[in-house]
């Protein structure tokens, strides 16, 4: 189960050994998991390695601790808003969340002939490109690849921190961009390799891969953002009315 001798650490071997009882239903939502002792038996390993693994799977959401009690497998998942037009940031403030990024490239790219179509530019124009990671109280919960149209918002990379600050805010506060509408696709797929070290997933585990067209109040696109969202942590909630009535 655990290979001492693999290039992979042990913690993290026990973590994805963890993860795999989540997934598989061994350990149920809001199940305790064995104590360390337990599983530091089970596995062979030393407790302060098992340790380790169960401090970082409590930070990133999967794993919760209940003070007196033991371990448990969280129930906590997060609602995506799918009605309202919202940002990242706005969505984690409502949920009493701190919403930070990590900035994974960003930078002024010549538009190709498919992103003209999407962003309804002419090919070559300038289009600003932004990756981030997206965090909920540091816990990673999506990539998102950015472009807007730079003519709409020239100079957006310049003086703007965007690891801090949210984008939807200085397009209102600096360009003036109510942004009032958006169609917004999704669909499920693994995660990459890539995908699955930043937000801290298992290779197989299911990605929403998301897109979205933003537009502002003339009509125009602004945004086309494809994201990648940590499945396993959101839960998709809407409002329906029946369509008879
Ligand atoms: C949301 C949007 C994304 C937008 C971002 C702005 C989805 C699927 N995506 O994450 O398109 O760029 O908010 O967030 O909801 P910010 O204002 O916090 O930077």
């Amino acid at each position: 189960m655990i290979d001492a001798n693999a290039p992979k650490p042990i913690y993290e071997q026990i973590k994805e050994y963890i993860l795999l009882q989540i997934q598989s239903g061994e350990y149920a939502q809001g199940d305790r998991i064995p104590s360390e002792r337990a599983l530091s038996e089970t596995l062979h390993v030393n407790r302060q390695t098992v340790k380790k693994a169960l401090d970082e799977l409590i930070h990133t959401g999967h794993l919760s601790v209940q003070i007196g009690k033991g371990t448990y497998v969280s129930q906590r998942k997060f609602d995506m808003q799918l009605e309202t037009l919202t940002s990242f940031t706005e969505e984690m403030m409502q949920r009493g969340q701190r919403a930070s990024s990590r900035v994974l490239s960003q930078g002024i790219s010549l538009a190709t002939l498919a992103e003209s179509h999407l962003l309804q530019m002419p090919t070559g124009a300038s289009i600003v490109n932004i990756v981030r990671l997206r965090l909920a109280d540091d816990m990673p919960m999506a990539i998102e690849h950015t472009q807007l149209v730079e003519a709409y918002c020239p100079g957006l990379l310049n003086g703007h921190d965007f690891s801090a600050e949210s984008l939807y805010d200085v397009l209102l506060r600096q360009y003036a961009i109510r942004l009032v509408r958006a169609e917004q696709t999704i669909g499920a797929r693994r995660a990459t390799a890539e995908e699955s070290s930043l937000l801290d997933v298992l290779p197989e585990d299911p990605i929403l891969a998301i897109t979205r067209i933003t537009y502002g109040e003339r009509g125009q696109r602004v945004e086309f953002t494809r994201s990648a969202y940590a499945g396993t942590r959101y839960l998709l909630q809407a409002v329906l009315k029946s369509a008879r009535a």
